[in-house]
């Protein structure tokens, strides 16, 4: 299978817990190699731009807030069937639901603070990837 990228958030939750290094380490030792990495603050206009698809659910407000509370790290990631791949790893949206040895099992702390975010298709990384670095951090 062709390598190709995904994208990831490490969020607010996880960062504050001081558990970045952790999780970016599990995802290199599972074989992604990052392409691109920062981290930032987003706005809470920021973060409803990049989940604008869940605007009209009901847990919209909440979640720009919570992904505004607090630094995040932003990464773009390459790995044979990137998505699909890092979707595993992560595991269930709901840490209660997540298999073990997933990260939102090792380090999520609820449905809403769990850990991380994997984009859900190839368009969809590409375009999240876009949202936060130019073409030349991508390397
Ligand atoms: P993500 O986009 O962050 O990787 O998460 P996901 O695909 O597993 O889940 P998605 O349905 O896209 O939801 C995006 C994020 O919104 C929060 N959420 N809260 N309170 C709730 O019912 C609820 N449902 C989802 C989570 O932070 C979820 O990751
Ligand atoms: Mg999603």
């Amino acid at each position: 299978m062709a390598t190709n990228r995904t994208f990831t958030m490490v969020k607010p939750d996880a960062v504050e817990a001081g558990n970045a290094g952790a999780i970016l380490k599990m995802i290199e030792e599972a074989g992604f190699r990052i392409v691109a990495l920062k981290k930032t603050l987003l706005t809470q206009e920021r973060a409803g731009q990049f989940y604008a698809v869940h605007a009209e659910r009901p847990f919209y407000a909440s979640l720009c807030a919570y992904m505004s509370s607090g630094p995040i790290y932003a990464a773009i990631l390459e790995k044979e069937n990137a998505v699909a791949d890092f979707r595993t790893l992560i595991g269930a949206t709901n840490p209660a639901q997540a298999a073990e040895g997933t990260i939102r099992k090792l380090f999520a702390t609820s449905l809403e603070a769990n850990a991380v975010h994997g984009s859900d298709s190839d368009e969809n990384a590409a375009i999240e990837g876009g949202f936060f670095f130019s073409l030349t951090e991508q390397f």
